[in-house]
């Protein structure tokens, strides 16, 4: 439909109209050019759609963290239940839950789905109106230990609803980098990280007993207690935890 316009739009177009054509010529050449003018435009008008977008954000391997989905101006909209999906990479993230605590739809009832690996899905709905912009939802996940430091990892939309359609929205999704997570917890008396107590732990304190920092054999892992030097209070932290093991 839009192409057939196109051709008397060109032939008597804004030359037409600029250049004062014969009249008939002219008036043809307006409404047609108005017609196509409007068909072309009309699917490209923002301001009726309402923009979803996500970040860009970074964290922690191990940590948890908080993603938001914004929501551009709402004000006006009668906006009053959204449903969202977003798509994950598993190797990065693991969602846990989704909430609207201290974002423009405080309040509302919200209903996360995470049970899908790689997908969480939010149904929120509320009695108030949206009114602004700002933060619609926050989306909490784990940064996973398989997720590598520095990696560009997408989230994406797959599902953005606002009502029953009305207003559009116009999606945009982000991106989240992971960063270099924080050493992991030793259990007491571990010298070896390997989450249990046990001979392989007391062998690295006799092999250290007796050194100081500073000293060549001195080794920090074996110096249980962090005090500078691997001598009879290691072993009883060791001797306290021995067969303790993590899960
Ligand atoms: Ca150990
Ligand atoms: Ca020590």
């Amino acid at each position: 439909m839009g192409k057939g316009l196109v051709p008397p739009f060109r032939k008597g177009g804004l030359g037409g109209i600029l250049l004062g054509g014969e009249a008939p010529l002219r008036t043809a050449a307006i409404v047609s050019g108005i017609v196509f003018l409007s068909l072309m435009i009309s699917p490209v008008v923002s301001g009726q759609n309402v923009q979803l977008s996500i970040p860009a954000s970074s964290g922690a391997i191990g940590a948890e963290v908080s993603i938001p989905v914004n929501i551009g101006d709402t004000t006006g909209r009668e906006i009053i239940a959204a449903e969202i999906t977003i798509q994950y990479d598993t190797q990065a993230l693991s969602a846990t839950d989704a909430t609207v605590l201290g974002t423009i739809a405080d309040g509302w009832l919200i209903f996360p789905n995470t049970a899908t690996p790689g997908e969480i899905s939010v149904y929120m709905a509320g009695a108030n109106v949206l009114s602004g912009s700002g933060t619609f939802v926050n989306l909490h996940f784990v940064v996973q230990s398989t997720a590598q430091v520095g990696g560009m990892y997408p989230l994406n939309f797959t599902r953005a609803l606002l009502n029953e359609g009305d207003p559009g929205v116009v999606s945009q999704g982000g991106t989240f980098i992971p960063e270099p997570g924080g050493e992991p917890e030793r259990i007491p008396g571990d010298a070896n990280g390997d989450d249990r107590v046990n001979h392989l732990d007391l062998l690295k304190l006799i092999l250290s007993y007796g050194k100081n920092s500073g000293d060549a054999g001195y080794d920090p892992d074996a110096d249980l207690n962090d005090d500078g030097n691997v001598n009879k209070d290691d072993v009883i932290i060791l001797w306290k935890n021995f067969g303790a093991s993590k899960q």
